[in-house]
């Protein structure tokens, strides 16, 4: 189950996997960071398509086609705005988790990349984010067969430290 996980250092536009993740905004009309990247990447089609899609809520996701993108998909879904931690942050960023494996299985993708969720612009801990990633990833594995593999793209050491980290912790209780 660990094997099919994996941790790199990266850019996630640049990954040649089935699904990439965005952590996008309510509006799915882009903005900074990864979801910025991710729309320069595939290009303006990627913009239309989600301006019929119409909007999508913190903690669940949309699909789209991957466009420009290596990727054939791309899964946006919308982490919380950290506002302290007591506002629901961790089950909302869990549930972004959870949905966006669960469209990942519906859509038949079988190699998945996330970015860190809720981390950036968005204000969440990192390690805490890591560890909600993590663990919500390995629950969903273990009960599914159909995804091979899960990506985590870290932007920066910092990140890539912490993933590892948190990934010794995670699999070792
Ligand atoms: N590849 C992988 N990770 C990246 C990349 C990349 N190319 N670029 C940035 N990151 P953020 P959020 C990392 O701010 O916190 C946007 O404007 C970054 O270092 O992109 O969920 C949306 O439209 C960080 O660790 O997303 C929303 O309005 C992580 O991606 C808002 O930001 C997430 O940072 C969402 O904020």
């Amino acid at each position: 189950m660990k094997e099919r996980i994996e941790i790199i250092e990266g850019d996630i536009t640049k990954q040649q996997v089935d699904a990439i993740v965005n952590a996008a905004n309510q509006s799915l009309l882009g903005g900074g960071g990864v979801d910025g990247a991710i729309h320069r990447a595939a290009g303006p089609e990627l913009l239309e398509e989600c301006r019929k899609i119409g909007g999508c809520p913190t903690g669940e996701a949309r699909v789209t086609k991957g466009y420009k993108l290596p990727a054939k998909w791309v899964i946006h879904t919308v982490g919380p705005i950290w506002r302290g931690g007591n506002n629901n942050e961790d089950q909302l960023l869990a549930s972004c988790y959870q949905n966006s494996l669960k469209a990942a299985v519906e859509i038949g993708a079988k190699t998945v990349a996330f970015p860190s969720i809720s981390t950036g612009a968005y204000g969440f801990p990192l390690e805490r984010a890591t560890k909600i990633a993590l663990t919500e990833t390995k629950k969903f594995l273990e009960k599914d067969q159909s995804i091979e593999k899960v990506v985590f793209v870290c932007f920066g050491t910092q990140a890539f430290d912490t993933y590892n980290k948190i990934f010794d912790q995670v699999f070792s209780s």
